[in-house]
Parts: C-alpha cells; structure tokens; sequence
C-alpha cells in the first residue's frame, strides 16, 4: 500500500514530461470522444476545437502522461494536475474542500465527488470497506461520474479540461467565485447531463459547442453571472434538446432576440432569461412550450405584446420590468396619480412586484410631534378612530420607540431588504440619520385591529438579548401595518451559513454553539418569559441576526398570529419549503411551541451540517437533514455530516459538546410533538455541554483570516 502512494506522489512531481510531439499517441483529451459525438455540421467547430487542443501543449502533454501512466485513474489525476489548481485560483489559503484532493488521502475522502466502476456501477464509498481502499487511487478504470463543489470558495477559472472526463454526468460548482469564461471544450463533455455553475463571475459569451450536449443536457444553470452577448444558435437547426428540462441564464448581461430556436426544445419545463438584455418581440412559436411550469423574462427589453397563452398561464411579474406594452392581462389603468395619492403608494401597493432601490416610503404633512409618555399607547390602541382624523393612521410606540414620530417613519426614505407575499422589509434611514427596520405587512393579510392590536402590544412588551425588539407599530389606514424594528445592519445567520463572502468569520464550533445558544434563550424566553406565551411561528436561518459578537437576535417572532388564515397557511407553506414544518402542521395549521421546538432542531442541524434544508437548488431536490443524519448513523459515518468547519480544531467531538449538540437537534425533531424536549431543556443541554475552548470564540486572527472557507 506504501509503494503505491509513494509512486503516486512521485508521479505528481513530474506531472508534464518532456516528449517529443511525435511520440504522442492518439490523445484521450484531444477531440477523438468529442469528434464522434459530432454531427457533420460541426465540423467547423470540431475543427477549432482541435486548433485549441493542438495549440495547447502542455495539454498534449498531459495527455501523454495519462495514457502512458496506466496504473493510476486519470480521472483522479486530471482533478490532481489540472482542475484542482484551476478551481483553487490564486492561493493561500488553501481551499478546505480541494485540499481533500490530495495523493496522500484515500480516494472516498476526496470531497464533492462521486465515481463508477469501469462497467457503470457506482463506487460504493459507503462501505467501509470500499472507503478505507488505498489502491483505489490508482485504479484506472475508475470513472469521475459527478462533481458537485457549489459554495465551496473556489477562486479561480474553469479549466477547459472540465470537458475531458468521459463519464462526467453532473457538474455543479454554483455560487462560488469562479471568473473567465466559459470553455468552449466543455461542449465536448461526452456525457454531461447536468450543468450548474450558476452564482459565479464568469465573463465572456457562451461557447457555441454548448449545444454539442443536446442531447443528454437535462439541466443547465448560468443563472447570476455576467455573461454578454447573444446565445449562440445549436450547430443543427431544428435541435430539439429533447432531454432539457431547466434553461436558467437568468441574471446575466446577454443581448439579442429572444433564441427562437428555444421554441424547439419541447420539454422545458423551466425558462429563465430574467434581468438580461434581451430585446424585440417574442415569438409566437414559443406557445408551442407546452410544458412550461416557470417561466421568468421580466427585467429585459422585450417589447410587443405577451402572446395570450402565456400571459393567462403565467403570473405579470414574469413579464414584468420590460416595454410598457410588454405584460400578462395589462390593464389601461395604470395612468397618472394624483399627488394626494402618492403618500401611501409605496405602503399601498405591493402587489406589483417591483424591485424598489430606494424609494420614499411615504410623505405626511403638518403632522404635530405628539406627547410620547409611556403608557399613550395604551390610550391609543383602545380608541379604534383616534380624533385626529387627517388620514395618517395611527401610531403606537412602545419602550426605546418612544422618539419616534409618525412624521419620521412615513417620511422615512427605504430600501428593500426583504419581500415575501405578506410585506416585505426594508431598510429605512429616518431624518435623522438613524435606520430602523420597517416590516410592511400588506393591505388584507392582517386581522382586523380589534383582533391583531392585542397580539402586536405583547409583541411590543417582549424585550430579551436574542430577540431583536419591536419599537413601534403603524396602523394605516387601508388596514396595512408597519412593524418598526431596530435595524441590525450584520448578518443573518443564513447569509453566514450558506453565502460566502470575503470577509466573513470563520465559524468554528465556538462561535456557532454561541449562535445556537442565543437563539434557544430567546425562543424560551418567549414561550415562557412572558405573560402569555409567544409562538415564534417562524424559526429559521433567514430570522436570526448575529452580529459582530456571535450574539444572535430573533426577528418575525409571533407574526403568523396576527394573519389571516390564508396569509398564515402561506406561511406555513413556505416554512415547509424551507424545510423547518414541523410534521403535525400538515393536519394542524396553528404553529405552537412545539412546532418551534422541532424548526430550532432543524436549525441546529443546519448549524452543525451547514447544508441549507429543504427545497434544494434543483427542482425535485429535497434537503432532509434529520434522514441525512439517520443515514450517516446507520452507516457509522456520523462524523461526516458535520460541516468541516465545526469540527476544525476539535480533538474530542464528544468532549466539546459536538455530539450531544447532534443528538439534541435529533431530539427536536422527533416526529411525536411530545417527544421533543422544550426550549428550557435544550438551554440546559446546550449550557452544559459547550465547546472547552472559549478562546475560539473571541481570536481576533480568525475574523478574517478564514475568508470564503467553504460550508
Ligand atoms: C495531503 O494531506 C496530508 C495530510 O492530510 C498533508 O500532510 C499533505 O501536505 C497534503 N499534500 C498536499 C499536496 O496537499
Ligand atoms: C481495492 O480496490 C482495488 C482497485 O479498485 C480492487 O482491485 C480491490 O479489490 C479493492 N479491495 C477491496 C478489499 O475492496
Ligand atoms: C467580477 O469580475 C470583474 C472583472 O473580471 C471584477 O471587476 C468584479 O469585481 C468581479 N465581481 C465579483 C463579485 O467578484
Ligand atoms: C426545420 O424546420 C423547418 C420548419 O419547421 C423546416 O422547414 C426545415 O426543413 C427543418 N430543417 C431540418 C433540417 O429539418
Ligand atoms: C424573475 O426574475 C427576477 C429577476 O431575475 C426575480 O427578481 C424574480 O423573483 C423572478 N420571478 C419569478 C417568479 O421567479
Ligand atoms: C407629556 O405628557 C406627560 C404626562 O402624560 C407630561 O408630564 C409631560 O410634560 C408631557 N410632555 C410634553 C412635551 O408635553
Ligand atoms: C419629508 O420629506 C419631504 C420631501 O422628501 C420634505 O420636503 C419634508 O421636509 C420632510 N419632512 C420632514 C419633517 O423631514
Ligand atoms: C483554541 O482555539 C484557538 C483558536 O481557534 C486555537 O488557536 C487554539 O489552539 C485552541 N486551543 C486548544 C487547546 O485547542
Ligand atoms: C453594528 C455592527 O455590529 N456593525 C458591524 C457589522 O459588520 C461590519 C462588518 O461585517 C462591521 O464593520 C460593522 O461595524
């Protein structure tokens, strides 16, 4: 086992020998795979495709090596020698997930890849005995059959190599870093099915050999990128990509007319050329999609009209942010206001989902500066037509809000932070100079005052470290509200978990057992530290704000309460997506505190793991953290699930608390509501069993020195 490291490695040392050109033979990485999957048309491509290939010598070379080399998979060291230092990009540090790709560790630890067995069979890193296998390195019939690296900082640049690997079927390096363009050998990939590498920076228009992978393509993603000019036209007319599904290049700067050789790809069931530069009308062709369920072209310049069948089968906010004329089912009455109008019409009309950068969220004259002694607000809540009728509204302060005037907050200028069916977040700067968070909640999804007034003044009432407090509240006067918060400029957990950013902390078991801490104090504050018990009704990754200190805050606590049942089903609906519902809410709509109790166990997952739950990035994926859990059990590689940066300095799981933590997050999540234990008791499971290392939480080199480590 020895003698095949050390050949391995010292076969990396000399990863391009000088041969002579005449001497290579027929090169696995040079277009022979490529030319036999190549109609006659192509041959122009194919034919520049070689030019590059030829040019490339030290792709040659490599070629040479691989095939002189036979006993070593050279899939394994096509990843070594090229991709590993091209998806690094520039280093230190060095990549955590990359570096797993390393000659000296077994094959099954290399991280984000899936192999078959030279007859297609899957190679079964499950099995202990498959995982501890030394020789598999070099094996050369070993076949790389995915590679899946989405959010795992990678820096650099697709190499072209990428389209070398024979039985690559699902490539997915989404939301990384990755710049330069996209290779044009890629479109030479014999079997690529499944394309991802949405969320990057790459630059540059799309290779016309895309399309050489027709026929296999099931999904291709380049959504949120900036990639320019037209979408290159397939090589055959007529091409019908029978096998795509999903075609995402939404939020890129591509141009031109919309493809209408499109219209020929009969199975998409999903379109999106969103927020790009795409001009002209449509064509009427592209009512023949029969099988479209999403469809996205707002934000371009298409012009014309939307042809009927699309306008009725799909929503205006598909349609939305082009021409004038451009929209599903328009109505002439979008004219001109009247300047009294304009007050309220930011506040007023939410249901044209319009993406506001800034906007005045409303103007009020005249407005006296009222009395604010504590205790008005009482007064005031119970008089339902406050005299001073001119139309404003009402406004309620509560403890710390008392500066706050009605004249401030409408005169506030907003910037969206958050929208979700019910209202949406923003941002807002008052006079001032202060922010403050204003959570608009949309004409007719609340209850009436009489009913929703009650709950809103206990909200108001509820002050803890972890929860972010409720300052005032707005009532309007077409029955929509505005919650004012303290604005927390830092972090959702969310963003820390699953979006990498330069500058981000590194979050070692210390800090998140910190995060997790807080956000169980809050939640027990609020089902028992007040009068009467507070639901939070919303407990997940996007409503916990940490900030510089690891401390963490709950937001949306107690809203579904105040929601019509309708508004509250939605939201039930969308924590379901987000894969925190608790199973009895399929029968039951009302969220208690044992439904938190079981979303704080999926959030404590998600801590420890670092995978967002629920609805995955692909349509038909789904996130199970707690089967995801059960499995690793079963299969005795429970260290394996969690995140990489968890266990990152720890000796003994088990003694800092890692362990219990995952068994905890279990126990939440029992499917029997009066299995779960309640939030007192997961604080003192948490309080007793914390990381032994405090010093982790607090040095100050770590701030910054993990920039972009991978989740
Ligand atoms: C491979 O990993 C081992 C330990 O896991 C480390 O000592 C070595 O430096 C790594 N080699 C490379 C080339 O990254
Ligand atoms: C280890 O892998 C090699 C190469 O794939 C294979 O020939 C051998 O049978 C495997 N050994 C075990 C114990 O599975
Ligand atoms: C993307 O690349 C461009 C130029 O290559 C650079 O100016 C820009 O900062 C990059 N954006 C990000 C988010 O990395
Ligand atoms: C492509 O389709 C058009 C119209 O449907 C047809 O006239 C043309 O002959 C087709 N071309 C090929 C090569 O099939
Ligand atoms: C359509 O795309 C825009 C911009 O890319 C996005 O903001 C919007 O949410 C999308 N709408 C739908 C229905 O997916
Ligand atoms: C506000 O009202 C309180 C009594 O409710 C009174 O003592 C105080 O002087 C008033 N302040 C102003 C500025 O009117
Ligand atoms: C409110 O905003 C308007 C225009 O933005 C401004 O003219 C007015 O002075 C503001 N009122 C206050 C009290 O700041
Ligand atoms: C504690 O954590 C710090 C920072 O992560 C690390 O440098 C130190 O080695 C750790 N100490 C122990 C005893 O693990
Ligand atoms: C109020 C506060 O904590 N602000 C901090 C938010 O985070 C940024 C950096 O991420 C700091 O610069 C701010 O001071």
């Amino acid at each position: 086992m020895m003698v095949t490291n050390q050949v391995h490695i010292s076969h990396v040392k000399h990863p391009y020998p000088k041969t002579p050109l005449s001497r290579i033979p027929s090169p696995k990485l040079c277009p022979n795979k490529a030319a036999s999957t190549l109609k006659p048309p192509r041959h122009l491509l194919f034919s520049s495709v070689m030019a590059s290939c030829l040019s490339l010598l030290f792709l040659l070379s490599f070629c040479f090596s691989s095939f002189t080399s036979l006993s070593f998979s050279s899939d394994a060291l096509l990843l070594l020698q090229k991709i590993k230092p091209a998806l690094q990009g520039p280093i230190p540090p060095e990549n955590l997930q990359l570096s797993s790709w390393n000659s000296s560790s077994l094959l099954c630890l290399w991280r984000g890849l899936l192999w078959s067995h030279v007859d297609g069979s899957p190679l079964r890193c499950d099995l202990p005995a498959v995982r501890s296998n030394l020789s598999l390195l070099s094996d050369s019939s070993l076949q790389l059959t995915s590679l899946h690296l989405p959010a795992a900082a990678l820096a650099g640049s697709l190499p072209r190599e990428l389209g070398e690997f024979s039985s690559l079927r699902s490539l997915n390096l989404a939301v990384n870093s990755l710049s330069g363009s996209v290779p044009l050998e890629l479109g030479n990939s014999p079997s690529l099915s499944d394309l991802d590498l949405s969320g990057n920076n790459l630059t540059g228009s799309l290779p016309p050999s895309l399309w050489n992978l027709c026929d296999r393509l099931v999904y291709l993603r380049l959504h949120g990128n900036t990639l320019s000019g037209v979408i290159p036209p397939p090589a055959t007319p007529n091409s019908s990509c029978e096998n795509l599904a999903v075609l995402d290049f939404g939020v890129n700067r591509l141009t031109g007319e919309f493809p209408s050789f499109l219209t020929g790809f009969q199975s998409l069931t999903d379109l999106d050329l969103s927020s790009n530069r795409f001009f002209g009308e449509l064509p009427e062709s592209i009512s023949g999609l029969f099988h479209l369920q999403r469809l996205n072209l707002s934000f371009n310049k298409f012009s014309g009209r939307v042809p009927e069948s699309l306008g009725s089968k799909f929503p205006a906010s598909a349609f939305e942010g082009n021409a004038a004329s451009f929209c599903a089912n328009c109505s002439p009455d979008s004219g001109g206001l009247s300047a009294g109008a304009k007050a309220g019409i930011v506040i007023g009309s939410m249901a044209g989902a319009v993406i506001i950068a800034s906007a005045t969220i409303g103007w009020v004259q005249g407005r006296k500066r009222r009395n604010r002694s504590r205790g008005a607000e009482e007064d005031e809540m119970a008089m339902e037509e406050d005299g001073n009728n001119n139309g404003d509204g009402k406004l309620v302060v509560f403890e710390g809000g008392e500066h706050l005037t009605l004249e401030d907050v409408l005169n506030a200028t907003g910037q969206v932070v958050e929208k979700t069916s019910y209202g949406t977040v923003y941002k807002a700067k008052l006079a001032n100079g202060g922010n403050i968070a204003l959570r608009l909640l949309r004409e007719g999804t609340c209850k009436d005052l009489a009913s929703s007034s009650p709950v809103i003044r206990q909200l108001g009432r509820a002050r803890h470290e972890n929860l972010v407090p409720l300052r005032a509240f707005y009532h309007g006067k077409r029955g929509e509200k505005l919650l004012i918060y303290d604005y927390l400029p830092n972090r959702t957990l969310h963003d820390l978990l699953h979006e990498t950013r330069p500058g981000r902390p590194a979050l070692n078991w210390a800090r998140r057992h910190k995060i997790i801490l807080g956000v169980a104090r809050g939640l027990a504050y609020l089902h028992g530290g007040t009068e009467t018990p507070i639901t939070h009704g919303t407990v997940r990754s996007k409503n916990v704000f940490v900030d510089d200190f690891f401390v963490s805050r709950l937001t949306e606590y107690g809203l579904d309460k105040i929601m019509i049942p309708s508004i509250a089903d939605e939201m039930v609906a969308a924590a379901k997506a987000e894969g925190y519902k608790a199973p009895e809410l399929q029968k039951m709509r009302k969220s208690n505190s044992r439904t938190d109790v079981y979303a704080f166990g999926i959030l404590l997952l998600e801590i420890l793991i670092g995978k967002k739950p629920g609805k995955g990035a692909r349509p038909g994926e789904w996130v199970d953290l707690p089967a995801l859990v059960k499995v690793a059990v079963l299969e005795e590689t429970t260290m394996e699930v969690f995140d990489m940066e968890v266990l990152k300095g720890i000796r003994n799981p088990s003694e800092e608390g890692v362990v219990q933590a995952l068994r905890l997050a279990m126990g939440c999540c029992a499917p029997v509501a009066s299995a779960r234990p309640d939030m007192n008791e997961v604080v003192r499971i948490l309080e007793e069993n914390r990381p032994r290392n405090r010093s982790a939480l607090y040095s100050p080199a770590d701030t910054t020195s993990e920039i972009g480590t991978p989740f």
